[in-house]
């Protein structure tokens, strides 16, 4: 990878935050001839701080439920120019500001056919605000919005299958990704770059601060999350799966789990192991559907 700093150090992330190491990886891959949208959300206030940027490349931040529609606008105006060709447009968000907040926006530059790159950084949760759950937090996960109890397991439901969603607009590219695996992410930014119209990449950065998981374990968590089959990483186009990231041999789920506070309670509360099955049933279901073993 060519040493380019799009992204430069001096922002205000968490230690040890993926999003910052994501965004940078994303950058990195893409290039200088970009122009960037952000949704309101961790992103966007650790790059920003008045009268600082992290931003080496042109980026605006307008609201939190509009980064696709305001990268539709920017590019038709690259379109009406006659500058598409010589740049590229990616909007960004976190899972609360795409796979919720802004989910019609999102659809209707799938839909509309915009030449852009969506990029959401999945950290499955609302960090900026205080660590809410989103449609993309997964199950049994503690938040601030759904904790576990006496009555409760932590997040009741299953994660929004966000890119079957976006695959079902018959989109030219949908793909997952992981900061656990960098040259795989370069790989996938740089081909959907190349592709013309909407794509869409879901990248999965761990967040020690939501997560609660130690600084030092982003990299880690994150390569167990693809290990376990809990994250499988694929590619679709034109709707249809066209190549998965293989598993040699399928960790346990417990290996990703014991390593975050947000599932402590899966090892400490009576009844914890029936909640571990279903979390590794959930892995299994991934590994069969996306054929992520042989
Ligand atoms: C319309 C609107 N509702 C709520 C907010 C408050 N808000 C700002 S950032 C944020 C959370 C962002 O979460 P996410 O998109 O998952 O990104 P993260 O911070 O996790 O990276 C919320 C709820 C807002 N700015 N605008
Ligand atoms: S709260 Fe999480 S996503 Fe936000 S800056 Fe900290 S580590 Fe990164």
């Amino acid at each position: 990878m060519e040493n380019d700093h799009l992204f430069a150090p001096g922002h205000t992330a968490c230690t040890g935050c993926g999003q910052a190491l994501g965004v940078r990886l994303v950058l990195k891959a893409a290039g200088r001839n970009v122009i960037t949208t952000d949704a309101t959300g961790c992103l966007e206030v650790f790059s920003s701080a008045y009268p600082y940027s992290a931003w080496e490349v042109p980026w605006i931040h307008s609201l939190f439920e509009n980064s696709a529609a305001v990268a539709s606008g920017i590019e038709v105006a690259l379109k009406v120019t006659g500058r598409l060709e010589q740049i590229k447009v990616i909007a960004q968000g976190g899972d609360g500001g795409t796979a919720d907040i802004g989910l019609q926006a999102l659809s209707g530059m799938f839909e509309r056919g915009h030449d852009v790159l969506y990029v959401c950084y999945d950290n499955e949760a609302y960090m900026n605000t205080g660590v809410q759950r989103s449609g993309l937090t997964p199950y049994a996960a503690r938040t601030t919005t759904s904790p576990p109890g006496r009555l409760s397991w932590g997040n009741a439901r299953p994660k929004k299958d966000l890119p079957a969603i976006a695959a079902a607009h018959h989109i030219p590219y949908v793909a997952t990704a992981s900061v656990g695996y960098p040259y795989d992410l370069d790989k996938k930014v740089k081909k959907a770059l190349s592709l013309g119209g909407p794509k869409y990449i879901q990248l999965h950065v761990p967040c020690p601060l939501g997560w609660a998981h130690e600084a030092a374990l982003t990299i880690e968590i994150a390569k167990l999350a693809v290990q376990t089959g809990l994250y499988p990483l694929f590619e679709m186009e034109n709707g249809v799966l066209s190549a998965v990231k293989k598993i040699a041999k399928p960790k346990p789920v417990e290996e990703y789990l014991k390593l975050q506070g947000r599932f402590r309670h899966l090892f400490q509360k009576e009844g914890g192991a029936e909640e571990i099955k279903t979390i590794q049933g959930i892995a299994d279901e991934n590994i069969q559907r996306y054929r992520l073993v042989g």
